[in-house]
């Protein structure tokens, strides 16, 4: 399947919701009618008030001053200068070390599988790291898809520091001559424990045994929460150097009109996309087929 037919695929459920409203206006023309009808599509799928407000406000000026582009063209326009080009993967360090971070619930482990998968498909050695020490059973989950993998992972018992867990996991993996180490962290927000504390201390800590680590820190957003992903995760934004969002569960959600308003929430790319529960159900995010899937063929309407 290519790219353009699994976003068109997840994103079915949000797509009916931006064009029914579209859809019920069938022979209606009146451009004031069509903005209407497409503002309630924007909510309808998520894309957040502030956004959808923002985007109708270029429609309108952009109607104004272009009489030819039609409707449809100058939406997708728009969507497409959203979202941000993702950067190319890039692996520079010795071992590159990656930190997912995010909500619980959000899929950052089931994540990091995907990638373990994706890079050891790549030719990568790659290792997990265990560093959520909070959650029951968070560190038999992680162990589990490591097996499953082949893949070794550096785990402590509950309780544990993450900061040390995520030390070990680096150094034992250079002494394997690992190239990719997938660092697993907690996800709640409101313990005694603050979270935010905790992960800063994992980022120092790495930093003492690479000035370059975290290569890349990812935040993992759940899209089938839709906007309010993006309020629940902001304080992982103010306390960590996030590099790019993983998007995940954008499968069967009609909330997937969220991802429109990442960039611009959090300064940073969506670099992938998670469609599904297994390893095999994550794609790069690519801006095109998301605008591509997210719009399909739009009904026919007319500006006159
Ligand atoms: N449909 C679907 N389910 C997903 C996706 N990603 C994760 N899940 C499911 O979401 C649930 C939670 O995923 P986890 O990876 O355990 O989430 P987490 O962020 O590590 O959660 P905590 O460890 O509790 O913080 C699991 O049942 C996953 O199978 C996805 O892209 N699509
Ligand atoms: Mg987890």
């Amino acid at each position: 399947m290519s790219l353009v037919q699994r976003f068109t695929q997840a994103l079915s459920r949000t797509r009916h919701r931006l064009l029914q409203a579209l859809q019920d206006l069938r022979g209606v023309s009146q451009e004031a009618a069509l903005l209407e009808a497409l503002e309630e599509g924007l909510l309808q799928a998520d894309v957040g008030v502030e956004l959808t407000q923002e985007l109708l406000q270029r429609l309108r000026e952009r109607l104004r001053a272009d009489g030819s582009s039609s409707l449809e063209e100058l939406l997708r326009a728009e969507l497409r200068a959203l979202l941000p080009e993702v950067p190319p993967e890039r692996f520079p360090g010795h071992p590159t070390v990656v930190l997912l971070v995010g909500v619980n619930g959000f899929g950052k482990t089931t994540t990091i599988a995907k990638l373990g998968y994706r890079w050891q498909q790549q030719g990568k050695r790659v290792l997990f790291a265990a560093a959520d020490t909070y959650r029951a059973a968070a560190i038999e989950q992680l162990q589990q898809w490591a097996e499953r993998l082949g893949v070794p992972c550096v785990r402590h018992h509950y309780g544990a520091d993450p900061a040390a867990v995520a030390y070990d996991a680096v150094h034992a993996a250079r002494a394997r001559g690992v190239d990719v180490v997938l660092i697993d962290t907690a996800g709640r927000l409101h313990t005694k424990t603050p979270l935010m504390a905790e992960l800063e201390k994992v980022v120092r800590v790495l930093r003492k045994v690479d000035p370059d680590a975290p290569h890349e820190t990812l935040l993992v957003l759940d899209a089938s929460i839709g906007h309010n992903a993006l309020q629940q995760a902001r304080e992982f934004q103010r306390h960590l150097p996030l590099t790019g969002v993983v998007v995940t569960k954008l499968d069967g959600t009609a909330r997937g009109g969220m991802a429109l308003a990442v960039a611009r929430v959090y300064g940073v790319p969506i670099r992938y996309v998670g469609l599904g529960e297994g390893v095999h159900d994550l794609v790069p995010f690519d801006p095109e087929a998301f605008v591509a899937g997210l719009l399909g063929r739009m009904p026919a309407v007319s500006r006159e």
